[in-house]
């Protein structure tokens, strides 16, 4: 990666696909089993918040039997050595790029390891169910914990540290993500605005392919250790 300083990486369902964690919108994917606007809104929630924990209590079940695979070790390691700026922004709400030792990431959408009580707005390490409306950790209050997960219509996490570090990336990789959701799927125009590359890794190509300088299909497991190493 020569003449290279400052990296941005934004990855998505399919980095931890082969980890065996369902993607949203491949076949079978988590959103062909439900209406995004039955579990992944405000609205959901306060309409029918049994269905909405149910869906998340599964899920957060189901990411702690899950191991980091090749794509997540490749990019810890570049984390590790890369000398300049780097950033991953993950728009998953799993933990493997943690696990496999990431240490440089924001997590745009949530984490599925934390409740958020809608009471003292504190995040905590949850790794059970909410379902049983439990109480707080911080306050005690009783039954007001939701998942510290980004809904469609509310604001991304950390925008404004995503934002600078785009503005100063003179390489931009885009890794297992479909590019249907904003505002990650616009931030390929905002880096090659900064002057950055792009590069796109990822089974297909996604919505946003047009804009990139180079797109690879295939595995992550394969491409991102190739790019990396
Ligand atoms: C916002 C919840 C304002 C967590 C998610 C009307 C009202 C309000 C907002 C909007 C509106 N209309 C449009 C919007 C914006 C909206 C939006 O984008 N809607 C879409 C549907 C059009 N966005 C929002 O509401 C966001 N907030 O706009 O606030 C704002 C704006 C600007 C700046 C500040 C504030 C909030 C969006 C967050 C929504 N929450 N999830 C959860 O349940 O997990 S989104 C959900 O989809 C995921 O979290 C994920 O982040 C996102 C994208 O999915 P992908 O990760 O790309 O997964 P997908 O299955 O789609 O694709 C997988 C890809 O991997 C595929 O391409 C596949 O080919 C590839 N693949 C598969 N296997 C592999 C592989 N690649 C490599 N190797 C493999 N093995």
């Amino acid at each position: 990666m020569s003449g290279v300083h400052n990296i941005v990486i934004l990855t998505g369902a399919g980095v931890s696909a082969e980890s065996g964690i369902d993607t949203f919108r491949d076949g079978g994917g988590l959103w062909e089993q439900h209406r995004v606007e039955d579990v992944a809104t405000p609205e959901a929630f306060v309409r029918d918040p049994d269905l909405v924990h149910r869906f998340y209590d599964a899920r957060r079940a189901a990411i702690q039997t899950k191991q980091p695979n090749a794509a997540h070790a490749a990019l810890a390691r570049l984390d590790a050595h890369w000398p300049g700026e780097l950033l991953i922004v993950t728009q998953n709400v799993d933990d493997l790029h943690e696990r496999a030792g990431a240490k440089r990431l924001i997590h745009m959408h949530g984490e599925h390891l934390n409740a958020w009580c809608t009471v003292c707005d504190r995040r905590s390490p949850w790794t059970g169910t909410l379902i049983d409306r439990p109480a707080c950790p911080a306050c005690g209050m009783v039954g007001y914990l939701r998942p510290d997960v980004v809904w469609f219509g509310e604001m991304p996490y950390r925008m404004d540290d995503i934002y600078r570090a785009i503005n100063r990336a003179d390489l931009f990789v885009s890794i297992g993500t479909s590019g249907a959701v904003y505002p990650a799927a616009g931030f390929v125009r905002e880096a090659r605005q900064a002057g950055a590359r792009t590069l796109e890794l990822n089974m297909e190509p996604s919505q946003g392919s047009y804009w990139f300088d180079e797109a690879r299909q295939g595995p992550a497991t394969q491409l991102v250790p190739q790019w990396v190493d």
